[in-house]
């Protein structure tokens, strides 16, 4: 094997990107410059009682004018790649219509930043902010949505495609649809199994048509964002089983099997319309849906343990009919996100989806973990617990390339600490810390382990 073994033991397939993840929302601020619109996550994260401790992204790390300084710091990482995304309503600021060039030029500057230290962009179009103006319409609810769209992926794309060679569509649409129309965790905050089921197929309806868009403007790399949480049922009962088949479709299937194969998988169709709740497709929508890949990004954190009950549990479910699930604490050492540990779930994650998507190269395009960081008396930050499940996760996933699941790079989540969505800044997940006072980043421990299993990747040790 001519492969080169790490610091940590580890061995990677030549060519493999080692990256670190953001989005726009969790990172830049400036909310209100440059002409940028509101998106649904301002007027969210300002309803008082939606998020922790009332925190919103108005400051988050201040990104938008820090930038040149967190490109130095991925430089120092040792990073190939950076995964970030556009905000729409600083492009679009009413969703659809006149384009705003001051947000496309902080893009152009931000990327030709990267492109000066020698870090490839990978830009994702949609990573939760949907422009105001659009959720005044219905939002993902609403069809016309994933025209708007694939119209702003053009402008996007004429923009920044002679200089971003890596795009993304969406950032995990489960998110988008289901945290946020039918959980109510998210923007918009609506709980409604109709509107969820609505921007499930709208969102895939519009990634297919953006895809579509920047293929016939000459992409040729392009992909999809989607997180995957794998489901067991806590015990072989039927009504377990069942539990953990129902998730399982709506988290892990309902967007990488139609993706894949051009078709929804049946049991979630007939889950979905059961609920009440029928998936809202035209003819030919699947076949938009299933246009080419050249990539698929996975998000991975956790599994998931599931018990059928017998009465509704009182709770309001994530996942649509889903009223007699219960999700079971997980057993072990959990992160400040409340998360269980289970690289080996990863491995196994990995086999089955490149069964379920032979020949589409995987990019994992976020892994991480939250911990309850601080500056020491030494000025150092030293999360153990991180580099632990950094390198764990990493052995996972090399295990899984040895079993021949086809992962061609790694991004960890998130280059900085920022706002954690709806649980605020009280959760950390940067491999830099960011103190909220000043502002000023510091590396963790995780930041040196990992540039040095990235050196040692690329030299050897
Ligand atoms: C990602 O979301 C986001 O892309 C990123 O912005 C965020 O900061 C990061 O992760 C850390 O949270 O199946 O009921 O157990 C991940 C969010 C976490 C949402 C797992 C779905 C599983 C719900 N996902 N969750 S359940």
């Amino acid at each position: 094997d001519v492969r080169p073994q790490t610091a940590a033991g580890l061995t990677f397939p030549p060519g493999f990107v080692f990256g670190a993840a953001t989005a726009a929302y969790q990172i830049e601020g400036a909310v209100d410059v440059d002409g940028r619109g509101p998106s649904i996550w301002d007027t969210f994260s300002h309803t008082p009682g939606k998020t922790f401790q009332g925190d919103t992204g108005d400051v988050a790390v201040e990104h938008y004018v820090r930038y040149p300084q967190d490109v130095a710091l991925m430089k120092d990482l040792g990073l190939d790649a950076y995964r970030f995304s556009v905000s729409w309503p600083r492009v679009l600021p009413a969703g659809a219509g006149a384009i705003e060039q001051r947000g496309l030029d902080f893009y152009r500057r931000l990327v030709d930043e990267l492109l000066g230290a020698g870090i490839a962009p990978w830009l994702t179009l949609y990573h939760w902010d949907l422009p105001q103006a659009l959720q005044d319409q219905g939002g993902w609810t609403d069809r016309d949505t994933a025209y708007r769209f694939a119209e702003y992926a053009g402008v996007v794309y004429d923009a920044l495609g002679d200089r971003v060679p890596h795009w993304s569509t969406l950032n995990e649409p489960m998110c988008s649809s289901l945290l946020g129309y039918m959980a109510g965790q998210h923007a918009p905050g609506h709980q409604d199994p109709v509107e969820a089921s609505r921007a499930v197929h709208h969102l895939l309806l519009g990634h297919g048509l953006a895809t579509q868009v920047m293929r016939d403007k000459g992409a040729d790399h392009l992909g999809i964002t989607l997180n995957f949480t794998p489901m067991s049922p806590a015990t072989d009962s039927p009504a377990d089983v069942d539990a953990a088949r129902r998730l399982d479709g709506q988290q892990n299937r309902m967007f990488l099997v139609p993706i894949a194969t051009g078709e929804y998988p049946a049991d979630v169709v007939a889950d979905l319309a059961d609920a009440g709740a029928p998936l809202p497709i035209e003819d030919g929508d699947l076949e938009v849906i299933s246009a080419p890949l050249d990539w698929l990004g996975v998000n991975y954190y956790f599994e998931s343990t599931v018990r059928g009950l017998s009465e509704p549990s009182g709770k309001h479910p994530t996942f649509i009919g889903a009223e007699r699930v219960q999700d079971l604490e997980p057993e072990g050492p959990t992160t400040t996100m409340g998360w269980g540990i289970s690289p080996e779930a990863f491995t196994a994650l990995l086999t089955r989806i490149s069964g379920i998507a032979p020949g589409l190269p995987l990019f994992i395009t976020e892994n991480g973990s939250a911990w309850p960081d601080e500056v020491s008396a030494d000025g150092q930050v030293h999360d153990p617990e991180r580099v632990d499940y950094l390198l764990r996760h990493l052995a996972a996933m090399t295990e899984a390339i040895d079993a021949g699941a086809d992962v061609r790079g790694y991004f960890a989540w998130s280059l900085l600490d920022n706002y954690e969505w709806a649980r605020g800044y009280a959760q950390r997940f940067g491999l830099v810390h960011v103190d909220y006072a000043t502002q000023v980043r510091t590396p963790k421990d995780s930041a040196g382990t990992y540039a040095d299993v990235i050196r040692s990747a690329k030299d050897g040790v």
